[in-house]
């Protein structure tokens, strides 16, 4: 491939030009990143004009821009966070250490281990999405489903950055390993469970949204903690982009609650879907699938990996540098749920082997704000339904839970009592036949499908009925 102008086409602030070795690097992967969007990426919209935002700088006040690009073309760039002089290491064995601006040799494979999780978990959501674009409920989300796309894509980006910048040969052979893999793919699957999973309609994307990109959320956070300063300020740039995805989840919940709630007013029934919406006790089984597929995310309750990445001063604690003890951890404890025969007990564990767990615990905290938010919706309505999360137990397949079976109200039950509810519990394949039967595109500006309320305001300032995206 010819050689780019990288200012022009890698919007970046890590001097890219300056450095011909990873220049090299990064233009041999380009063209295999582009071949990977075009197979993987929305299927049916390459050519079509969408109007995106697209990071170009770090500024808080004003890092993106807006305007109409075809997704090929979007401009992938590459963004650390401003560095923080004198940043020191914030915990474990080396605290009070500067922060390492290179690799530290003896954490090599730990750290490229991290990475590439994180790394991989981006392609993947996008290929879980592909096919969402055909069945839009207007443009107004097909929109918003295509820039949560780019925006994956430049996180795989930002860590194929770290990976060819810090890790030489084995960085280089790990970003073509994170194209070649394919999520739910019997042979190279994805590497966590829930980016194998299907997301095969809207609900199911915004319920990924609001439950998985918060994953997201979190571990970007702890790794924004690290000691490895290019992995911090990158995180913390990620950050900034990840907030708009949680936002199209929660909304997009949201106003399926909402037009739920509308319908069982306006027809005094709770017969939504004879009225063509997502009735209540429908979206708690998509909810309590992607909570407990995301509640995986976070790895074993109790964790010797966990208490090795932040002994290594690789992955810190939410919001680490605000908590008050001595960040090492060596002597404290957490409390941390555990089975005790058929019973679900509290257990205090060590403190660094609970790492996981506390991590869980800010996310279920935050997902039940959101949840919250939700009911507010029902409770506006005058409708006496309560949305929940369920048990950290439920249906798990990492960690203390995933030899048995527990209820989302948190009992351990028999194989019998699963077999006899489940389908109470879990989304039904009638449920997922009746949410398929909905999605039908909606297409005209301003228009929404009768089964999604309508947002509460457009893209930066623009209409509800703005042309989001080109489709002429
Ligand atoms: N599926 O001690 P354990 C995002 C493996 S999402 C499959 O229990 P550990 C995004 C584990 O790898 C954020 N395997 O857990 C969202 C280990 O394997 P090895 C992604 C799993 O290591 C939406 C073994 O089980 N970022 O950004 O303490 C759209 C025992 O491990 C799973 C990260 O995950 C699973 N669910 O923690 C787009 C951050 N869980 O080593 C993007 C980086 C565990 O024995 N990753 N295993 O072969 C990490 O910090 C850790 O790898 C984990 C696991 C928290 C995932």
């Amino acid at each position: 491939m010819a050689s780019i102008d990288y200012n022009e086409r890698i919007p970046n602030n890590v001097d890219l030009t300056e450095n011909r070795r990873l220049l090299r690097a990064l233009e041999e992967w380009q063209p295999k990143f582009l071949e990977w969007w075009k197979d993987m990426g929305p299927e049916g919209f390459q050519a079509k004009e969408v109007y995106l935002r697209t990071a170009v700088s770090v500024d808080a006040k004003g890092w993106a821009q807006f305007d109409y690009t075809r997704m090929p073309e979007y401009r992938w760039g590459i963004f650390l966070a401003e560095p923080e002089p004198g940043r020191q290491i914030n915990f474990g064995d080396h605290l009070g250490q500067p922060a390492w601006q290179e690799v530290p040799g003896e954490y090599r494979g730990t750290l490229r281990r991290l990475i590439v999780t994180q790394g991989d978990t981006e392609p993947a959501s996008v290929e879980q999405q592909r096919h969402l674009g055909r069945t839009s409920p207007s443009l107004y989300d097909l929109r918003n489903l295509f820039q949560v796309n780019v925006e994956e894509g430049r996180h795989l980006w930002a860590m194929v950055y770290i990976l060819d910048a810090h890790f030489g040969r084995d960085g280089r052979e790990e970003s073509e390993a994170l194209l070649q893999r394919r999520s739910g793919d019997h042979d190279k699957p994805r590497i966590l469970g829930a980016f194998n999973e299907r997301t095969p309609d809207w609900l199911s994307f915004f319920m990924f949204c609001f439950f998985t990109d918060r994953d997201g959320k979190y571990q970007l956070a702890s790794l924004a903690e690290s000691g490895f300063d290019p992995l911090s300020r990158t995180c913390r740039f990620m950050l900034t982009e990840e907030a708009h995805h949680m936002f199209v989840g929660e909304s997009g919940v949201g106003r399926i609650v909402q037009r739920a709630c509308e319908i069982m007013r306006e027809h005094k029934t709770d017969d939504v879907r004879r009225h063509g919406g997502v009735d209540l006790p429908t979206i708690q089984r998509y909810i309590n699938f992607h909570c407990s597929v995301s509640l995986d995310l976070f790895g074993s309750e109790v964790s010797t990996n966990a208490a090795n990445f932040y002994t290594m001063g690789l992955k810190g604690r939410f919001e680490e540098t605000k908590k008050k003890d001595d960040h090492r951890l060596k002597d404290g404890t957490y409390t941390v749920a555990t089975l005790a025969g058929d019973r679900i007990v509290t257990r205090e564990e060590g403190a660094l082997v609970s790492l996981n767990e506390r991590l869980r615990d800010d996310y279920i905290a935050d997902c039940q704000r959101g949840v919250n938010r939700w009911n507010e919706i029902i409770k506006s309505h005058g409708i006496d339904f309560t949305l929940t999360l369920p048990h950290r137990g439920f249906r798990r397949a990492i960690g203390a839970f995933a030899e048995v079976k527990v209820s989302p109200d948190g009992r351990v039950i028999s194989e019998a009592e699963w077999d006899a509810h489940h389908r109470e519990w879990l989304p039904t394949a009638e449920d997922e036949a009746y949410v398929g039967s909905l999605m039908q595109p909606v297409t005209e500006p301003g228009k929404m499908a009768n089964w999604i309320a309508p947002p509460a305001r457009g893209i930066n300032s623009r209409p509800a009925d703005f042309e989001y995206v080109r489709l002429g």
